[in-house]
């Protein structure tokens, strides 16, 4: 169903701070770095060495937002599980048959113009799963 895992997604207070303890502490630095209103983030994509994996911090725009409400919650940490997924409309259709609910009744846009859904975390052992099928230009 899934073609790799696309990212992990760690929620952070401060992006900047964040990404400069990526830097100081892992060598790691930003291939990809945007505001996204609808989902209220921050986000700068960060690459292992050459190997192909990322990892995405992730910052609050406004108080109300998930980040924001997550932090409140549960502290900075892994937010978010994000797999590859070539049709996002078949693998989302093969998820509702097995009755799991997605979050949005249609894919939305996600980093790079990506398209994006998400599982419930409740339908998926308590991991919120994030689906991505990239656009067609883009490697993430
Ligand atoms: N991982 C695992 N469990 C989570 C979770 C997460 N990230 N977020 C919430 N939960 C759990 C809560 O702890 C809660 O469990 P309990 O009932 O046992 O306490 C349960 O899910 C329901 O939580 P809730 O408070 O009712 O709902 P929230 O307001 O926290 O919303 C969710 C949860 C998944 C609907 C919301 O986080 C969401 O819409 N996520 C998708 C969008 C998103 O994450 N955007 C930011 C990233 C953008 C991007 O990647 O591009």
């Amino acid at each position: 169903l899934f073609t790799e895992i696309n990212h992990v997604g760690i929620a952070v207070a401060d992006l900047d701070a964040a990404k400069e303890f990526y830097k100081n502490s892992f060598d790691m630095s930003v291939v990809h770095e945007e505001t996204n209103e609808e989902q209220g983030v921050r986000e700068a994509m960060l690459a292992v060495g050459d190997s192909g994996s990322c990892i995405q911090l992730l910052a609050p725009l406004t108080p109300e937002s998930t980040i924001a409400k997550f932090l409140d919650k549960s502290g900075p940490g892994i937010q978010q599980m994000a797999y590859t997924v070539e049709d996002i409309d078949a693998v989302s259709a093969t998820l509702r048959e097995r009755g799991l609910r997605l979050l949005y009744d249609e894919p939305r846009r996600g980093t790079a113009n990506s398209r994006i859904n998400f599982i419930h975390p409740k339908d998926a052992g308590g991991v919120l799963v994030e689906l991505v099928e990239p656009a067609a230009d883009a490697s993430h």
